[in-house]
């Protein structure tokens, strides 16, 4: 018997979890749990496979084998599989840079290009970074030295990432003496595949620290670049109201659902939902017009920049499906189940991969061409409106739910939002942080796992959090998760903060919990650090901060990437389950004890209980704020007890 409770605290995934199960169909739960026991080495972290002597595994209860084949043990293992996991999510999210770098190049040399230069302030600063002279030059000129340098980056062999400079002076300096300063993006992650080939590295702490830097590659690199460029492309977002749920899709309208992670063509179908010949042609199939939702992070992309409303995050890719009421799923990059192709055969669902990385047997290609962009996206969506003919009315089923949210908080937005815009400044916050209203700041982020309830450690840490006065920065699914539990909008400082964080939202009007994009955009989160040093009066260093890192649900690579590039920057950071190092006690006393700390000034914790996680991070931001010397709490005596995680 299936508890939909038990699989998620969202009401309407708990409704399509159910009929599902009522109609026999398997969700990712199931297959999570025919998985069960999973392979405790795999686990553990003490599997090898890089070389055909193996594959090898170490014993953990010390009764067989404590070394491979070639004598690798079970801590150059578990370093060695870890970094490999780094480089897989370093080179998702700098692959996704380079080809927003491609379209924006393609942008700035073509004036007949579908796409503009939105964000032209932003364009000049950039440029100016890059070291670009921008003094009476034509925009498009200096666009096109941008994208040309931006994309050297990849390729770079050595020197330094020029946005690593953003991070403060101590920083930089640090990362220069631990030798963890990345060259360039490619180098990095191609280092980690040779680092870790048979017979090369065995020393279990320069394998992390070659992780360390490919990780930082990708946070002041390729997910920086993928950021900045792509809010010069389509708009540096500005907060904005919008919904999210499943609730978003609607019975009488074509429900065209975008999923996976690149805006590049996902701004293209926003546009050319709204095109009138299409617009017609769904009047003519019996709809009352086309509505789009997005998926997992494409779907913040467009959120936060047009307030397209959101269908769901990583889990609720196949409960969209299980409505019966999607005519189109349109696909790009990461985080696309192959299991959607085979559900979408159970109902009406035509699906459509748009990228050359990402196609999947019996399902229709239609590569997106950044050159005829708005072409091809009309392309697609034509496709949805045909096939709403092909819906089943009677088998239709759309949960109510619907949650209020308001996204687009950029680290840009912060000045404006918290100073005006007539004094637009970082000062109120730190003032908040320093006089005791603000605790510190969380940025709590990353996926979804079938291994835990769906939303509980995203909502039951955000929760406790802001409860004790922490201003949370959601990113990923985390903040998808989050805004279905209602904690985007203003009003939920009312209900769920404490005392002074919610003097602060109150007076400005923001929600406790700030939404800050995708999975690239985490990056937002290190620059508000750096704005926030820059501001004055909270240390010199990101390690100095009253500032913590979550990752609590997390499955991907990408999560492990991110995690250390920003533990990489000096943030304490808990994951919800394990890393696979358990297996491998130094590798594990490494990242979670004074071997990290001493090398980045930070480390990681393992803590699947959201309160316990929650109460660790308030505890190290408690830490940081009495080495900065900083009074108490402004209304402490009023702090309340934890309250157990309920189902929103
Ligand atoms: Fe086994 Fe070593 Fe080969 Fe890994 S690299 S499979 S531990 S022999
Ligand atoms: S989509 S990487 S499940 S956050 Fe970016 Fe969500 Fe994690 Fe994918």
């Amino acid at each position: 018997m299936v508890d939909p409770k038990q699989r998620s605290i969202d009401p309407a995934a708990q409704q399509m979890i159910q009929r599902a199960a009522d109609e026999q169909i398997d969700l990712a739960w199931d297959r999570y749990e025919a998985m069960q026991p999973q392979c405790g080495f795999g686990q553990l972290g003490i599997c090898c496979r890089n070389c055909h002597m193996g594959p090898c595994r170490i014993d953990p209860f010390g009764n067989g084998p404590q070394r491979g084949v070639c004598g690798a043990t079970a801590d150059v293992i578990a370093a060695r599989n870890l970094i490999r996991m780094v480089a897989a999510g370093a080179a998702a999210h700098s692959d996704h840079g380079r080809d927003i770098a491609h379209v924006f190049l393609q942008a700035a040399c073509n004036p007949d290009s579908d796409y503009e230069l939105k964000d032209q302030d932003k364009l000049l600063a950039l440029a100016e970074e890059y070291d670009i002279e921008v003094d009476s030059r034509p925009i498009q000129e200096v666009a096109v030295e941008l994208g040309e340098k931006a994309l050297a980056e990849f390729g770079q062999q050595d020197g330094e990432l020029v946005m690593s400079h953003r991070a403060p002076e101590a920083r930089i300096q640090r990362w220069r003496e631990t030798g963890l300063m990345p060259r360039g993006i490619d180098r990095e992650i191609v280092q980690i595949m040779h680092q870790t080939h048979i017979g090369v590295d065995a020393d279990y702490r320069n394998i992390l620290k070659q992780g360390l830097r490919a990780a930082l590659s990708d946070g002041w690199g390729g997910s920086m670049i993928a950021t900045d460029l792509q809010d010069i492309l389509f708009g540096s977002p500005e907060p904005v109201r919008s919904k999210i749920n499943l609730g978003v899709l609607k019975e009488d309208k074509v429900n065209i659902v975008v999923h996976g992670h690149e805006p590049a063509l996902s701004e293209m179908i926003v546009e050319a939902a709204r095109d009138p010949e299409l617009l017609k042609r769904a009047e003519e199939v019996g709809a009352t017009g086309i509505n789009l939702a997005g998926m997992c992070c494409t779907g913040l992309e467009i959120l936060m920049r047009k307030g397209v409303p959101a269908a769901g995050s990583f889990l609720h890719q196949e409960l969209a499906i299980m409505t019966g009421a999607v005519d189109l799923m349109i696909v790009d990059v990461q985080c696309i189940m192959p299991a959607v192709a085979e559900l979408a055969d159970c109902w009406h669902t035509k699906v459509i991969t748009t990228s050359p990385k990402a196609k999947m047997p019996g399902v229709e290609h239609i590569e997106f061409d950044e050159h005829h962009a708005y072409e091809v996206a009309k392309r697609i969506i034509r496709l949805g409106v045909e096939n709403f003919a092909n819906r089943q009315p009677q088998r239709v089923q759309i949960p109510e739910e619907e949650t209020e949210l308001v996204g687009g908080f950029t680290a840009e937005y912060v000045y404006t939002l918290l100073g005006g815009r007539f004094r637009p400044s970082y000062r109120p916050l730190n003032d908040a942080i320093i006089s005791g209203r603000i605790r510190g700041v969380a940025g709590v982020v990353g996926c979804e796992n079938p291994e835990l309830p769906q939303g509980s450690c995203h909502v039951g840490i955000a929760k406790e959090l802001i409860k004790n006065d922490v201003l949370v920065l959601a990113g990923g699914c985390s903040a998808l998760s989050d805004a279905r539990a209602g904690l985007m909008v203003p009003e939920a400082a009312f209900k769920y903060a404490g005392k002074g964080l919610r003097e602060v939202c109150e007076t400005v009007g923001m929600p406790p919990v700030l939404n800050v994009g995708s999975c690239v955009d985490n990056t937002r989160i290190l620059i508000a650090c750096c704005e926030v040093l820059k501001e004055g009066g909270l240390g010199q260093d990101i390690s100095d901060l009253p500032v913590a890192g979550a990752a609590p649900e997390w499955m991907s690579e990408k999560a492990i990437s991110i995690g250390y590039y920003v533990v990489g920057s000096g943030i304490y950071t808990v994951f919800g389950t394990p890393q696979p190092v358990m297996g491998a006690p130094a590798v594990r006393d490494f990242i979670t004890g004074e071997g990290i700390e001493q090398l980045v000034g930070a480390r990681f914790d393992f803590e699947p209980d959201p309160i316990k996680a929650a109460h660790l991070m308030i505890e190290h931001i408690n830490r940081k704020r009495e080495e900065l010397r900083l009074g108490p709490m402004m209304y402490e005596s009023e702090a309340q007890e934890p309250e157990p995680v309920a189902a929103s």
